[in-house]
């Protein structure tokens, strides 16, 4: 696998055909990683959750720099049928996979179990099964450390469902970007 800076890399993604974008993905993401050093410019963390952090977006896909303080993690939650991969730039995440057993939308219930477990590192970057399309993702590094994660989406995606595995219930909510190309938005700040 060969490093790229970020900025790099995602004018590289921008190069492949929208025709076959998905398996086009898969091969780039395997054969081409990011730069640990490249991405400081979009880098800005939290101590109390996870960052979003847009660095490139066009019709076809974004590419966000996702930055996860020690022991932050994501709620349980879908991509509204988009694809996702994801890339780590330092540290390691765990991601957990959940099946929805049963769901009524008309009073937003829906039951979940949890599918499969795995972890992403550097040497293993993940597309996430459209099958097993509803998970939480958590900061597993060793040692408390911080961790840094590219993902891209495609095609971008603004909202998506949150999911309360015990109250067995779901919702939609809005997703904001905490900087946009390396500015911290305070506007959409949350
Ligand atoms: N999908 C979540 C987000 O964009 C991060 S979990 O990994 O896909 O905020
Ligand atoms: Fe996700």
């Amino acid at each position: 696998m060969q490093d790229l800076p970020i900025d790099a890399w995602c004018r590289g993604l921008a190069e492949l055909p929208e025709g076959g974008f998905v398996s086009a993905v898969n091969g780039y993401v395997q054969r081409f990683g990011v730069a640990t050093d490249s991405v400081a410019r979009y880098a800005f963390f939290r101590p109390d959750r996870y960052t979003r952090n847009l660095v490139f977006k066009n019709d076809l896909f974004e590419v966000l720099l996702l930055c996860w303080d020690r022991g932050t993690q994501s709620a349980i939650h879908n991509h509204r049928d988009q694809e996702c991969w994801m890339v780590m730039v330092s540290g390691c995440l765990e991601v957990v996979n959940y099946r929805a057993e049963e769901r009524d939308p008309s009073r937003g219930h829906c039951r979940l179990s949890p599918s499969s477990t795995f972890r992403i590192t550097r040497k293993r970057p993940v597309g996430i099964d459209q099958d097993e399309p509803i998970h939480a993702v958590f900061n597993c590094s060793d040692r408390g450390e911080r961790a840094m994660s590219v993902h891209v989406y495609s095609r971008p995606f603004d909202t998506c469902e949150i999911y309360d595995f015990v109250a067995q219930t779901y919702r939609d909510v809005r997703l904001h970007y905490d900087s946009v190309y390396g500015e911290e938005d305070a506007s959409d700040a949350v």
